[in-house]
């Protein structure tokens, strides 16, 4: 019966060490799945990032169907709100940032228009333009340079050596810009 036995033993073991290669393949190939899945996750989830990254700059609300908030107006892909609150130029920058938005950057004069309709007339708002950096070479909070001017004739002067902050003045025309002194309270844009 020994003799049966072992060959019944080696061919058991060989069955099994079949199967076991059966099981690795099979696990291996289930971790190559795992691993294509994580890839095209993270691929996602970093296009995705880029994507809010670049919303997050300017515009939080680009689709057609996303509301703004209460007491914000929607144009495009931002929606803006005009402070009832007189602040200088920074403590309203901070009041924007706390609604998770900033003051807000011009980057078209239809935007401008639209803004400058937002505002009573003749008012004056501060907007995310500064040339605290360096007199005289203005930026907007974003980082980018400015390329488009509305300035008001004769502006910015930066009067008194000390205008560094810059506002929108209501204007028949769409609005015009003005270079005021940051420390001036007054009302402001916020875009997000
Ligand atoms: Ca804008
Ligand atoms: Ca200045
Ligand atoms: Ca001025």
């Amino acid at each position: 019966s020994k003799h049966i036995f072992l060959p019944a033993l080696s061919l058991g073991g060989c069955h099994r060490s079949k199967q076991l290669l059966k099981h690795a393949v099979v696990c291996l190939g289930f971790l190559c799945v795992v691993l294509l899945a994580g890839n095209i996750g993270q691929f996602f989830f970093c296009n995705f990032n880029t994507v809010s990254t670049n919303l997050n700059s300017n515009s939080f609300y680009p689709f057609v169907g996303m509301l703004c908030p209460k007491k914000w107006t929607k144009f495009k892909t931002s929606c803006y709100f005009v402070s009832t609150e007189r602040r200088n130029w920074t403590e309203s920058r901070h009041a924007c940032v706390d609604e998770g938005a900033d003051l807000m950057i011009i980057d078209s004069h239809e935007e401008q228009v639209f803004v400058n309709r937002l505002l009573h007339k003749d008012q004056n708002a501060w907007i995310g333009l500064t040339d605290s950096v360096e007199d005289g070479v203005w930026m907007w909070l974003d980082g980018n340079t400015v390329t488009t001017t509305f300035w008001q004739a004769e502006q910015p002067n930066n009067y008194g050596g000390n205008q560094d902050c810059g506002e929108l003045v209501q204007t028949q025309s769409g609005g015009e810009w003005n270079d005021d002194g940051c420390f001036s309270k007054q009302i402001s844009i916020c875009e997000k």
